[in-house]
């Protein structure tokens, strides 16, 4: 299965870039910031941007209605805490309201009303406001954004900052006093400027680009009160070592985190600073691997206790694990900080971010957050993006009402998993040989191989119990 996986990866190489990048680009025809007359009318937008689409309500299970919660209720606590506490959903901006459903072999499906086909600055203000309106009818308060899907590029960087501080006023002050960004982050991956990196390239001029778009991005960030800024590594990874000083690059790349660790404190910005681990895509090898790559990176830089990880589960797939082993390790690690809320689909081998629809991957998702005690100040970020042929309005609602909650029931299953309590008895149970006089020794570190081996010889060969796996699983079932 690896095998075939990293066959169909190879002749998808070319084909993965295009379609990160189209998503993320939105390729509707573009103009230039300053249109020149030449584009269409970007406007005022008179009215509502969703018309006939009401504030989504909680409506239980057995409501048919489609533009209703089934298991989502914001208000009703779950093992002591409020869902809405627990979930502390977020949008992505640049799928929900840049993706337009290109791919590799097609152009764009999804026309939305509000679009006039530019990529202007007062196409982004407009665009601005059919978020928040979609976010207030949706009731989520946090959003996420790269700087570049919310405001256009300028011709030189003076000018994509003044395009940025445009359109994040107009955004700070339709956000009023509940929305906040849960994260920002800077695109570093569009531009041919960060075809071999950023952070990572091996030209100067460009980490210095990217050292000030980031400081940018962190900004713009803390000035909308965002409660995380983010750093997938976009591009920062290689295609071959053959022409990759492998050390170097990582060097550069922990200097860069250093710099970014000292300015957020220089501007006084409390938010966590996430790296999302990435195995591969849009490079063959991604730096920031898995969980446990990203750790160690960390760890040897001298910079755990300043970032935490972003767990994508559809990234976790790619790097061969199930999004549950990826949070778990972060978790243990003390580096559970936030999740980007998708999956991939099993018979294709890339970065398909789909909206999570599983309920059991749901539910040992919820099992790690439990454990984490929650996610805060992170949370949910539903970076997933409507499939190709989802061509109406109203699907962008429905696909985020059967996220939330798919997510909601993954708590109330997990809760069920934990006050029932069978589940950690049967783990308990397991290790209890470790509980003995001599175990505890071992835990403690004050077992040596003397003492052991004499006790080996004593007990002769050891009695080997069953795991109960099918058990664990028949216990797990009984909660969804
Ligand atoms: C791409 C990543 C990206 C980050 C933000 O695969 O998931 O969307 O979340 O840059
Ligand atoms: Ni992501
Ligand atoms: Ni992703």
């Amino acid at each position: 299965m690896s095998k075939m996986k990293s066959g169909k990866l190879l002749v998808l190489l070319v084909c993965l870039n295009i379609i990160t990048l189209g998503v993320i680009a939105a390729a509707p025809p573009t103009c230039p910031s300053n249109l020149d007359g030449k584009c269409g009318d970007s406007g005022e937008w008179e009215g509502e941007f969703f018309p006939g689409i009401p504030k989504i309500k909680y409506e239980g299970p057995s409501s048919k209605n489609p533009l209703s919660f089934k298991w989502y209720n914001a208000e009703e606590e779950i093992l002591g805490k409020k869902m809405k506490d627990w979930m502390r959903f977020s949008i992505a901006f640049w799928h929900t309201f840049r993706g337009t459903g290109v791919d590799i072999f097609g152009a764009a499906t999804k026309y939305w009303p509000w679009e006039d086909g530019t990529n202007s600055l007062a196409m982004a203000k407009r665009r601005m406001r059919a978020n928040f309106e979609f976010l207030e009818k949706l009731g989520v308060e946090r959003w996420c954004f790269h700087d570049r899907d919310i405001a256009p590029d300028g011709k030189t960087l003076e000018e994509s900052n003044a395009n940025l501080d445009e359109v994040v006023a107009l955004a700070k002050e339709l956000q009023g006093s509940k929305i906040r960004p849960l994260w920002g982050t800077a695109q570093l991956f569009v531009h041919p400027r960060y075809m071999h990196g950023a952070a990572t390239s091996s030209e100067v001029a460009v980490y210095a680009y990217a050292a000030a778009q980031v400081k940018k991005a962190m900004e713009v960030t803390h000035y909308l009160g965002g409660e995380n800024y983010v750093f997938w590594g976009g591009r920062e990874g290689y295609q071959t070592l053959l022409n990759t000083d492998l050390q170097r690059e990582l060097d550069h790349l922990a200097r860069f985190c250093e710099a970014a660790v000292a300015y957020k404190k220089k501007i006084g910005f409390n938010g966590t600073l996430l790296i999302e681990p990435k195995p591969q895509e849009p490079t063959k090898h991604q730096y920031d691997w898995d969980a446990a790559t990203a750790a160690n990176f960390l760890r040897k830089y001298g910079l755990l206790g300043e970032f935490k990880l972003n767990i994508e589960c559809n990234h976790a797939t790619l790097a061969g694990h199930s999004c549950h082993h990826e949070l778990e390790t972060a978790r243990i690690n003390g580096l559970l900080g936030n999740i980007d809320a998708n999956t991939g689909d099993p018979q294709v081998g890339w970065d398909t971010d789909q909206f999570l629809t599983d309920i059991s991957e749901a539910t040992m998702v919820m099992l790690s957050v439990i454990r984490n005690g929650g996610l805060a100040p992170g949370g949910f970020n539903f970076d997933a993006k409507l499939r190709r042929e989802s061509t109406d309005v109203e699907d962008l609602f429905i696909a985020h009402i059967v996220g939330m909650d798919t997510l909601a029931r993954g708590l109330r299953n997990a809760a069920k998993l934990i006050e029932d309590g069978s589940l950690a008895e049967l783990v308990q149970k397991r290790y209890k040989s470790f509980d003995t006089e001599i175990g505890q020794q071992i835990e403690a570190g004050k077992a040596d191989f003397e003492t052991l081996e004499k006790l080996a010889m004593e007990w002769g060969e050891p009695k080997v119990p069953s795991a109960k796996q099918e058990l664990a699983e028949m216990i797990f079932q009984s909660a969804l």
